[in-house]
């Protein structure tokens, strides 16, 4: 059956739900902010590990009860109320996790920042967002966040002030802002996307009925915690769970299968760069002794889901999600999971198909507000019956599952990051060799695509310096994988760069 619409992905769905649970009485805010939700699991099981990491450390629900208490006292003594933002910008730590989720007990916005990004992708996001703390973890990241706002207190994760009184806390609306993300667009800066705690519960909890995610479950997570597949689906859903988390500020394939091996782990979720470096592993039959293994942030190939596949017998889980919108379509847990599709929209999210350009339409608890101080982005995102645009664009196969067919958005995404072309061109065109830049993305059996340019010089610098030169400017993941020097760029006769031709080059 091919279904294009809500309804067909609901009957899809009620084959796959937990039993008892159908998808139209599904309560996708069953508390009254997330860290009430999360906090009810903590005190209900004090003696349970929520959060450990790979040095050994641990924190059971009491004490993780109690250091976030204590971390939000302290918050409060520096005077930062409900609503006030803290940018967060460290590498995946315990002392990280107590100090994101003190800051949204205290009903805080925290704005997840890429410890990549160098002195002027900071500026931009502290001038518009207007934090009024940062925590970082990086001397050098400090500097360029003070240089940013004098009036910025910068604090390191393990937020060493003094103790203050702890005030009420987890007290937070459904409404209240929780995160503010920033996504670029396909022109001018990144733009903070306002996600609600209603948005952050209903995207947790969608997928913890999805995939069936119980209290027993502990997740392996070494994905970043400042983009939302590390942050909102690891870290928020594990504990909107009630289950664990054991944390890595790092990825390698060996720790990934020494943890499934030894059985401290049931979970694991990555990007397709991960999965393809776990395939190539000796050991990666270490992967059966999972439950479940999840990929997403960009597409998995085929032949990846089959290597793992055939070196362990692990089935990888497919699902789609987007900075704005959380998670939105996802493979069912019990049923098909179908190679190269995404699944089916996840219960409570109506996605539908544009009929002219066949872009993916998405409505639904999980969906964000709109961007900060963007009313002109807010409605060119939105078609009038309020559905976001995600910029991508699917078809349905013969069983109803989405398959994700191109991207309508000049996009870039390598190892699960987003690198927008506009940026990198120009930052290349800042060099006063450089007369002209086009970027594009070229695919890549590691990074999935690999960001490749091309540039008109003067013929007075090398590939080389112009790499290096991207490299001082942006996060050091946006430098061309590969710089092509040319005489001239492919042009139509107005003058309009032919990508299409160059990545015929
Ligand atoms: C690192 N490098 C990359 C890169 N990551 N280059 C291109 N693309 C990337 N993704 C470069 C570094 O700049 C460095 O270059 C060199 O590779 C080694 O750095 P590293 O830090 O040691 O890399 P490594 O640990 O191997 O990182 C690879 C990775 C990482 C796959 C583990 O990229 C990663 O964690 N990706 C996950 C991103 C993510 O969480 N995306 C979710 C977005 S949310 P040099 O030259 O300086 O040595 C989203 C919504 C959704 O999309 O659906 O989930
Ligand atoms: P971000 O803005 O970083 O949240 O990236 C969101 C984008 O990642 C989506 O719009 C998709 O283009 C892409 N994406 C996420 N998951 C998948 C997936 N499973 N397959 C293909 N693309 C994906």
């Amino acid at each position: 059956m091919a279904s294009s619409d809500s309804a067909g992905a609901r009957g899809l769905w009620a084959a796959h739900l937990p039993p008892g649970v159908g998808p139209d009485n599904i309560d996708l805010a069953p508390a009254a902010n997330l860290t009430a939700r999360m906090v009810g699991h903590w005190r209900r099981e004090p003696t349970q590990v929520f959060l450990a990491d790979v040095d050994g450390r641990s924190l059971t629900g009491a004490e993780l009860d109690d250091a976030t208490a204590r971390a939000a006292g302290r918050l409060a003594g520096l005077g930062l109320n409900a609503g006030d933002r803290v940018l967060c910008s460290c590498d995946a730590t315990l002392e990280l996790a107590i100090a994101h989720l003190a800051a949204l007990r205290l009903g805080l916005t925290v704005v997840p920042t890429n410890t990549a990004y160098r002195a002027a992708e900071l500026a931009h996001i502290v001038s518009d967002a207007k934090p009024v703390l940062a925590i970082v973890d990086d001397r050098e990241r400090a500097g360029w966040l003070r240089e940013a706002s004098a009036d910025l207190t910068v604090l390191g994760p393990d937020l060493a002030v003094p103790d203050s009184v702890v005030p009420s806390l987890d007290e937070a609306t459904l409404a209240s802002v929780g995160l503010l993300a920033y996504t670029s667009g396909t022109t001018g800066r990144p733009k903070g996307a306002l996600l609600s705690h209603a948005n952050l519960l209903a995207s947790a909890e969608a997928v913890r009925l999805a995939w069936r995610w119980t209290a027993e479950d502990r997740l392996f997570l070494c994905l970043p915690l400042f983009h939302l597949h590390g942050l909102g689906v690891g870290l928020h859903g594990s504990l909107v769970a009630g289950a664990s988390v054991l944390l890595s500020p790092r990825f390698e394939p060996d720790a990934v299968l020494d943890t499934a091996e030894a059985g401290r782990a049931t979970m694991f979720f990555g990007v397709p760069t991960m999965y393809h470096r776990l395939a190539a592993s000796p050991r990666a039959d270490a992967l059966a002794r999972l439950r479940l293994v999840v990929s997403g942030s960009a597409p998995l190939p085929t032949t990846v889901q089959q290597a793992i596949e055939r070196a362990s017998g692990a089935r990888v889980l497919e699902r789609y999600g987007m900075t704005e919108t959380l998670m939105l379509v996802s493979n069912p847990y019990v049923g098909e999971r179908r190679a190269g599709t995404v699944g089916l929209p996840l219960p409570g999210v109506e996605v539908k198909l544009d009929p002219v350009n066949s872009e993916v339409l998405v409505k639904g608890p999980n969906v964000f507000a709109g961007y900060l101080g963007r009313p002109q982005a807010d409605v060119e995102s939105f078609t009038e019956d309020g559905f976001f645009h995600t910029g991508d664009a699917g078809v349905y196969d013969e069983a109803g599952y989405l398959i994700l067919v191109a991207r309508l958005k000049e996009l870039i995404i390598s190892g699960g990051y987003n690198v927008y072309p506009r940026e990198v061109e120009d930052a290349l065109r800042e060099h006063p060799a450089v007369l002209d830049a086009a970027v594009i993305g070229v695919a890549d059996p590691e990074w999935g695509e690999a960001v490749t340019a091309f540039c008109e010089t003067d013929g007075s610098v090398s590939g080389e310096a112009l790499v290096a030169f991207v490299g001082d400017r942006l996060a050091r993941y946006k430098r061309p994988k590969r710089i092509i020097l040319m005489d001239s760029l492919p042009r139509n006769a107005m003058g309009k760069v032919l990508k299409t031709e160059l990545a015929r080059e």
